[in-house]
């Protein structure tokens, strides 16, 4: 079945400022902001602006210039959330949920980037 992008996600109303959102940083082809419940100090969303439902998704359909420039916000975020290991963070976790299974509650491609804390082992 083809992945079918549905524009009324709350993600789809955040990139056209429907609903407003704390920016940390925004791109020519990526959008990265607060999430709205922090499950850590730093919990931070990475999007990408175009209609893509979950990663794999993206990761097939979306341009070179989209992944790339997707790529640098996720890396641009760690650092100014100060959290990259060895560049005086103490590191972080990046998780993309996708689907049922994954338990993916917005149908718009995100990265959730978490640090701040000791996150413990992570269970599948
Ligand atoms: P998930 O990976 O789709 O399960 O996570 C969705 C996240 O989006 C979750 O952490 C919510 O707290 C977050 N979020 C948000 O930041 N702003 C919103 O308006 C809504 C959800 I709805």
């Amino acid at each position: 079945m083809p992945y079918a992008y549905d524009d009324q996600n709350i993600f789809a109303k955040i990139l056209r400022g429907e609903i407003p959102n704390k920016t940390v940083l925004e791109t020519e082809h990526s959008l990265a902001f607060h999430d709205v419940a922090p499950q850590a100090p730093v919990h931070v969303l990475v999007i990408p602006k175009g209609p893509y439902v979950c990663h794999d998704h993206f990761a097939l359909a979306a341009t070179d210039a989209e992944i790339v420039d997707f790529t640098r916000t996720v890396g641009e975020v760690c650092r100014l959330s100060g959290v990259q290991p060895g560049e005086g963070g103490e590191g972080f976790r990046s998780i993309s949920n996708a689907g049922e299974h994954g338990v993916q509650e917005v149908p718009h491609f995100h990265l959730h980037v978490l640090g701040g804390r000791p996150l413990g082992r992570m269970v599948a």
